[in-house]
């Protein structure tokens, strides 16, 4: 019986040595000091030695035991430790790999080009004007010469508050506003949201922006409105830009004229851009109707002034070849990212 235990002493060490998992460690103690364990089963059939043996052999039967579970203890230590040290080394960071870079947002196309537009007329001594969106009928269509029947606000299907107060469809009520309250010389632009009750499709939507201008003092000329325009035009397309007046109607201004720029894809000659004309269509303008200086509080027998509008989207349209004008306002960033 000593044998045995000795044997299983031996073997049980020999079996602990091949552990690598917790879970092999434990088959091991199960195998030897689990209830059914060849160790338990030694201990069991100790009734059948001698008075004289079973202390002697009780005691090495213990001394096996402890052997055997001192050495489970110890290795267990060590893989728990192998084990921890494994885990860790799958968390290690490599501190030197290249980081994520975070997407960094910007400004939108129509902020930029109105930014552009405003630096090219601050250029130019204009200062900056803004108003209201809920407007007056009176500073959106009476003050501007534009009674009630008359045709053009047909032309721009309005969004009426009430019956005296509509959406502007135009930022002309902020040049009115100012003009009422400030004495000429007057040089400003009034960039601004506009609304009309359109269908949105590719070249239209319901709110659009307008940069309008507008100048007066004594001695302003039509010469004084080519001169600006020409600039503005030179500034924004590029230096060899020419420009184009061609005779139009607005009722708030006389004369009025459209201005078309020579195509600045290819300078004239004619392509898809410019629609095989050579020109491009960027702006409206006139000097301004005397009902209009009136309007604003000024004299028309001592003043003159010119005036200008332009669709915001239509310009940024043109200098990108954006075809749907729907798309500035959809703020999907594959789109946006380009600009
Ligand atoms: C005052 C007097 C006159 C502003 C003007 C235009 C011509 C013009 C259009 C451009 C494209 C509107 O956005 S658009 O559809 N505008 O062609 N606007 S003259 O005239 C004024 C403004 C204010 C007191």
């Amino acid at each position: 019986m000593r044998d045995k235990l000795e044997q299983i002493k031996v073997e049980a060490l020999e079996k602990l040595k091949e552990c690598q998992t917790s879970q092999m460690l434990d088959e091991v103690r199960v195998k030897y000091l689990g209830k059914k364990g060849e160790l338990t089963a030694i201990l069991r059939g100790m009734g059948q030695l001698s008075a004289e043996e079973r202390p002697i052999v009780g005691k090495i039967a213990n001394e096996v035991r402890e052997t055997i579970e001192n050495a489970i203890q110890e290795a267990l230590k060590e893989i728990k430790n192998k084990e921890k040290n494994y885990r860790l080394s799958l968390e290690t960071i490599d501190v030197t790999m290249p980081g994520k870079r975070n997407k960094i947002g910007g400004l939108h196309p129509l902020t930029k080009a109105l930014d552009e537009i405003k630096e090219i007329f601050i250029g130019m001594g204009f200062s900056v004007a803004e108003g209201p969106e809920v407007e007056l009928d009176y500073y959106n269509f009476e003050a501007l010469n534009i009674p009630k029947n008359h045709p053009a606000r047909d032309e721009q299907d309005t969004f009426y508050i009430n019956q005296n107060v509509v959406l502007r469809t135009q930022t002309s009520p902020v040049q009115i506003r100012v003009m009422e309250n400030k004495k000429p010389p007057i040089r400003i632009i009034a960039p601004g949201r506009v609304y009309r009750s359109d269908t949105a499709d590719a070249t239209h939507s319901p709110i659009f922006h307008q940069i309008e201008g507008l100048v007066v003092d004594k001695g302003i000329t039509m010469a004084s409105l080519k001169g600006t325009l020409d600039t503005f035009a030179k500034r924004m397309f590029g230096e060899k830009t020419r420009t184009k007046f061609r005779p139009h109607h607005f009722p708030f201004t006389e004369p009025s004229a459209e201005v078309d720029v020579s195509c600045f894809v290819c300078g004239g000659e004619g392509c898809r851009v410019c629609k095989g004309s050579g020109w491009i269509e960027i702006l409206g303008c006139g000097m301004v109707h005397p009902d209009v200086l009136r309007a604003g509080g000024i004299d028309p027998d001592v003043y003159s002034g010119f005036a200008f509008g332009l669709g915001l989207e239509r310009i940024v349209m043109i200098k990108y070849g954006i075809d749907d004008i729907r798309l500035f306002y959809e703020n999907d960033v594959r789109f946006l990212k380009q600009f």
